[in-house]
């Protein structure tokens, strides 16, 4: 039977490791990614033979400006794990999700754990997380990785959505970045498996130097590009990178509106 490959993928601090220890246990290899000094990990599921889980650095962006979130995104992009589990602290939902709008937009399978949720119960905050699946479009599992509750139905949920291979864009930039992205789709990445056209022609709105490079995408093409982007910006008054990342805090802000209560300060607890 084919080997399933799962990524582990979340904001330094979440609980990566914790969860990484809970499912594999002792069952871990430890190495360095190729060429560097970051350390990679992995293990297989516990009771599945056939699964690996690749713990990534901690990051908090695929950008291409620390080393962690390179060989994170070198990971995925260059490999492609057959689903990403990404795990969210529940405690700094605004934060994490940052990073989740641009895994969702790899083209590979998500499941998203929301981690830390002893915590987020203790504090009488609530998620909704059937309004949240909803709106990313992904399943998402509520875990303690400290008390172990959730975390081999995260890992299972991974399973299932890595033998589904389904994945559905649900986020769309504002108007004038739609249109800029359609078009460098149709120019500079049509020749890319579907799934990954859109990922790349994000980076290429932003001007990813590391994209770029790799691709080596005609001058002229190039050229009809810098135009299109040049009109974004200035119909939008920002430079296009500050463009994507701010539609993706307006987007996220949208969502938790609709599925995070946090319980108001001086509120009595009813235990
Ligand atoms: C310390 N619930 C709670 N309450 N804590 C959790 C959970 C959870 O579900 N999951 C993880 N933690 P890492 P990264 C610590 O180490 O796995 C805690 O960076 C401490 N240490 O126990 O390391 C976890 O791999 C002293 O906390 O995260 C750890 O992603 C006092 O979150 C921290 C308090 O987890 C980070 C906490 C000496």
């Amino acid at each position: 039977e084919k080997q399933i490959k799962i990524a582990l993928a979340g904001n330094p601090n979440c609980g990566k490791t914790t969860l990484f220890n809970a499912l594999t246990g002792s069952n871990q290899f430890v190495g360095n990614w190729p060429g560097v000094t970051v350390e990679k990990k992995e293990g297989k599921l516990k009771k599945h033979e056939d699964v690996v889980i690749m713990d990534l650095p901690g990051i908090y962006s695929l950008s291409p400006y620390t080393l962690e979130e390179v060989v994170a995104r070198n990971y995925l992009i260059g490999e492609r794990p057959d689903a990403i589990l990404n795990i969210i602290d529940g405690t700094n939902l605004e934060r994490n999700l940052y990073l989740t709008t641009q895994l969702t937009e790899l083209g590979i399978p998500v499941v998203i754990a929301i981690n830390m949720m002893d915590v987020v119960r203790k504090n009488g905050d609530q998620i909704n997380t059937g309004e949240l699946s909803r709106e990313l479009g992904c399943p998402v599992v509520e875990i303690s990785a400290l008390k172990g509750t959730g975390v081999m139905e995260a890992a299972e949920a991974a399973v299932e959505a890595a033998k589904n291979g389904k994945t559905i864009p649900m986020h769309t930039f504002s108007g004038p970045v739609e249109h800029t992205i359609a078009h460098i789709e149709e120019a500079a990445v049509h020749t890319m498996p579907e799934e990954q056209q859109r990922w790349y022609a994000i980076k290429i709105f932003e001007r990813d130097d590391k994209v770029l490079e790799k691709l080596s995408i005609p001058a002229d093409v190039m050229q009809h590009i810098e135009t299109d982007i040049q009109a974004a910006e200035k119909e939008l008054d920002d430079d296009a990178e500050s463009i994507i990342t701010n539609e993706r805090y307006v987007y996220i802000a949208e969502i938790i509106k609709g599925c995070y209560k946090q319980k108001r300060k001086g509120q009595l607890s009813a235990s």
